[in-house]
């Protein structure tokens, strides 16, 4: 079909104005530029109608949809690179309110975390998903990856935060369960089977989502430790010493200072390593996390904020992690958990390992510490090949998964048989042939073959 018919089909259910080439990359090259080319065709539905109306008329011609909502995905999963149409949520934003007695709230896929979190907390209450990226990234795509982000160690991944869902499935039904029951056992759970489908199975277009409530008190330290072993192991004195404990990032020296260097971000002190911890409560938490860490080995320096402005100083320099990199080059991302016992020993050796394997390259080291999840970040050298069986190869010796939270994509979905069972790979194809027949929604990512 040619682009003016295409473009004019679209355009007839969409607007004219909401289907169009993206020649500038915007929707069609993904945050890292690590993926995709400039010219795909884009169009974005303002309604679930208008969505089911673009399946119907992709599915009829064999049309391959990716559906994107913030493009800051980090796995190549969003954006077309094999002749797609972006199916772009961006229009689906609407928001609320929220029920404060359920402390639940509906919101369009399109809107983003920030967009949600803003409109939690003029209630009260707080949507328990954050993460850097958090200004762009949409409720869709959160729940399409099945996002993490630092406050998974107490409130869980997005799949636990979300009660419901509305989407279109490949064959153009609309999945709705946007009721808000808290108990429904009737028989299998499809709405967590959506969360980290990465658009293989339906177009999420509207979510239930669980708030929770928001403390009086927020207390932030940065922590410096003067080895990985001693931070690791505070991480976990303070979580067994207190429920208040919200976040547990780990940086490295290297990180921190490329931080300063691209963002002019200080930090007020030096250290090897440095655990950026966080605790909310209906008290200042802060004596008890000074208290726990006064027991703890290898602490060379704290600071603490309990001011918002200080406090969100201290986390620029974890949240500017990613932007900092790629002001360096387009790096090797590697998101990967191992057991927390074997963390500190899995940092010390990727290190080691990439620089043995390419010499020429630099790795950084980052990441959520009490979920066991770092992202390896290697930028230069030569052999993508190598450096990948490094990583990966290392991660399943330590029993570990190559994904950990931004899924799978393109990116990882040479390892899902390294890393899946036969038995669960046979599974997932006969879910996507039953939800999508025509295999035309995102079919480049999770598998190679379906
Ligand atoms: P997109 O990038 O647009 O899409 C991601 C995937 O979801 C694609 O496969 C796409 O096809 C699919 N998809 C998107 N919307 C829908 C929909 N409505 N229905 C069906 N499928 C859909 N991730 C974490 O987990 N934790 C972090 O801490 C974290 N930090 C980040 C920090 C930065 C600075 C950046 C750039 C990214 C970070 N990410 C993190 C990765 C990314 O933000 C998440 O994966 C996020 O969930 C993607 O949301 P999005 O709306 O941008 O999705
Ligand atoms: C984070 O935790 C994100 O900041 C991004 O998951 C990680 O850039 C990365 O590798
Ligand atoms: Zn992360």
């Amino acid at each position: 079909m040619n682009g003016d018919a295409l473009l004019g089909d679209l355009g007839a259910i969409v607007g004219t104005d909401h289907a169009f080439v993206d020649d500038v990359g915007t929707y069609s090259v993904d945050w890292t530029k690590r993926f995709g080319a400039p010219g795909a065709v884009v169009v974005r539905p303002g309604s679930v109608d208008e969505v089911v109306a673009v399946v119907d008329w992709c599915r009829a011609r064999s049309v391959a949809v990716v559906p994107q909502g913030g493009n800051t995905g980090l796995v190549g999963g969003g954006v077309p690179l094999d002749g797609e149409i972006v199916l772009s949520t961006r229009r689906l934003d609407a928001i609320g309110p929220v029920d404060a007695v359920s402390r639940q709230m509906t919101v369009g896929s399109g809107a983003t975390l920030a967009a949600v979190q803003m409109a939690a907390e003029e209630a009260g209450l707080r949507y328990a998903v954050d993460f850097g990226a958090r200004g762009s990234a949409t409720i869709g795509g959160t729940v399409a990856t099945n996002a993490g982000g630092v406050n998974v160690l107490r409130y869980g991944m997005t799949r636990r935060q979300v009660v419901g869902l509305e989407a279109v499935l490949g064959d153009g039904c609309v999945f709705g369960h946007l009721s808000g029951l808290e108990k429904d056992n009737t028989g299998f759970d499809l709405v967590s089977l959506l969360c980290g489908s990465e658009g293989t199975l339906g177009i999420v277009t509207a979510a239930r989502i669980r708030l929770v409530p928001r403390a009086s008190h927020v207390s932030t330290s940065l922590v410096g430790f003067a080895t990985m072993a001693a931070a690791v192991r505070a991480v976990g004195v303070i979580r067994s010493g207190t429920d208040s404990l919200d976040a547990a990032e780990l940086m490295l020296d290297s990180g921190a200072r490329l931080v300063g260097e691209a963002f002019g971000v200080g930090r007020p002190f030096d250290a090897p390593v440095y655990v950026l911890i966080e605790a909310s409560a209906d008290h200042d938490p802060s004596e008890q996390i000074e208290m726990l860490l006064s027991g703890c080995e290898g602490v060379t320096d704290v600071a603490v904020a309990v001011d918002a402005r200080t406090r969100r100083d201290l986390w620029r320099l974890r949240d500017e992690h990613t932007a900092a990199i790629g002001t360096k080059g387009v790096p090797r991302k590697f998101d990967v958990t191992v057991p927390v016992g074997a963390l500190a020993e899995f940092i010390e050796a990727v290190t080691g390992r990439v620089s043995m394997a390419s010499p020429a390259s630099e790795t950084f080291v980052f990441g959520h510490v009490a979920d066991g999840n770092m992202h390896v970040n290697v930028l230069g050298g030569d052999d993508d090949e190598v450096i990948e069986e490094t990583v990966l190869g290392l991660v399943l010796e330590h029993g570990g998964s190559v994904s950990a939270e931004h899924g799978v994509g393109r990116l990882k979905k040479a390892w899902m048989p390294r890393q899946r069972s036969t038995v669960d790979l046979d599974l997932m194809r006969a879910i996507k042939r039953a939800c999508d027949p025509g295999l035309f929604l995102n079919p480049h990512v999770l598998l190679d073959t379906w």
